[in-house]
């Protein structure tokens, strides 16, 4: 029996908006940016249009500055060619009548010296190499070494922050998500397995958390907290990252964003793209504590996402992969049609062949 799907279609109010429905696009990683400047691919308008059903898009992670690329051809947005480049994408979703927000990044570790400034070292809270890969231009290569940031040089960070978030408004976003999520830079801080610092940066969670509130509060100068958003992954070991108590942790950050009227927390639950359950969290406890929209993510289905919804566990579901291949997974999703699988070789890097051409259910 069909599943009765009206909880995904009940509109909800994110900050000041009202969207549609209650299915995000979640942040997606394609590598697809034009080289030397890492500049939006001109596909990018099409792509994001052609999944502009969604009541949220999250844009694929977005560097904030050349020392924030850890990938290659991942985008940016800190310069205005990138910014023109982005307009694009955001006049096309608005077409569609849409709603599109910008997921800012910075790296941190996860890097390369090739991708760095004067193929410099990458940075981080402490100098602790990650044990993970990357992909630059010839393949995938172990993570470079980092260096510990100097005292001085975090509020040059923030302002990079600032800088982008003010591009983005110009690129005509309609807000930002903070990406605190997957043992980049903002994570790394975070966490007491990757910052030792003996600063006001490190130490206690307050010192370690001190970072990513001066982010949020650099880009809140440039945007209303209404349309500002943050992202977090409390027990995903992703990009080699831990803490000995992320309850702790994510409950003072939530508690910190709550006072800041932010108008989403989004999620990852579990290990980002893999188990669910792999760690014990009280995720009920973050939302409980915060008053905007809690955005949840990981591995739903329909009827999960039907179910976290109609048992309020959560205001949207943002979904990931499936809309890789579904460009119209919320009309899918809809009326209970099948999902199409998505080709892997094609997820990270490529042309037109796997980004554009996913036909629609109809289509199809
Ligand atoms: C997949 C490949 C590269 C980067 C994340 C930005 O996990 C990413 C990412 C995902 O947040």
């Amino acid at each position: 029996m069909t599943e009765d799907a009206t909880p995904l279609f009940t509109p909800v109010t994110v900050g000041d908006l009202t969207l549609p429905n209650r299915i995000a696009m979640a942040p997606l990683t394609r590598n697809r940016a034009i080289d030397p400047n890492t500049v939006p691919s001109p596909l990018a308008p099409l792509y994001y249009r052609q999944r502009a059903s969604a009541g949220l898009l999250i844009t694929e992670a977005t560097q904030i500055s050349q020392q924030g690329q850890g990938y290659a051809w991942t985008p940016g947005c800190f310069t205005d060619e990138q910014a023109a480049a982005w307009r694009k994408v955001t006049d096309a979703v608005h077409e569609e009548a849409g709603h599109i927000f910008l997921q800012m990044w910075h790296v941190g570790r996860i890097s390369h010296n090739s991708l760095q400034p004067h193929s410099g070292q990458p940075v981080a809270p402490s100098a602790i190499t990650a044990k993970t890969k990357t992909f630059i231009p010839s393949g995938f290569v172990e993570t470079s070494a980092p260096r510990a940031l100097e005292t001085s040089e975090i509020a040059g960070i923030v302002e990079d922050y600032a800088h982008s978030a003010a591009l983005a408004r110009r690129a005509g976003f309609d807000g930002i998500e903070v990406h605190g999520a997957n043992g980049y830079l903002i994570d790394q801080f975070m966490r007491d397995s990757t910052n030792k610092r003996t600063d006001q940066y490190g130490g206690g969670i307050e010192n370690r958390l001190r970072f990513a509130l001066e982010v949020v509060d650099a880009v809140l100068k440039v945007w209303p907290a209404t349309r500002v958003g943050f992202r977090m992954a409390p027990v995903s070991p992703a990009n080699d990252i831990s803490d000995s108590n992320p309850q702790a942790l994510f409950g003072a950050l939530t508690d910190a964003l709550a006072k800041r009227n932010l108008a989403f927390i989004h999620v990852v639950e579990g290990a980002t793209q893999g188990d669910r359950h792999i760690a014990e969290f009280d995720y009920a406890a973050l939302r409980k504590a915060f008053a905007g929209a809690y955005i949840a993510n990981n591995g739903y289905n329909r009827s999960m996402a039907i179910a976290a919804i109609k048992e309020n566990r959560a205001d949207m579901i943002a979904f990931g992969r499936a809309f890789i291949s579904n460009p119209d997974l919320v009309a899918r999703l809809k009326a209970d049609e099948p999902l199409a699988e998505g080709d892997r070789n094609t997820y990270y890097g490529g042309d037109a062949h796997g980004y554009t051409d996913y036909p629609t259910f109809k289509a199809a």
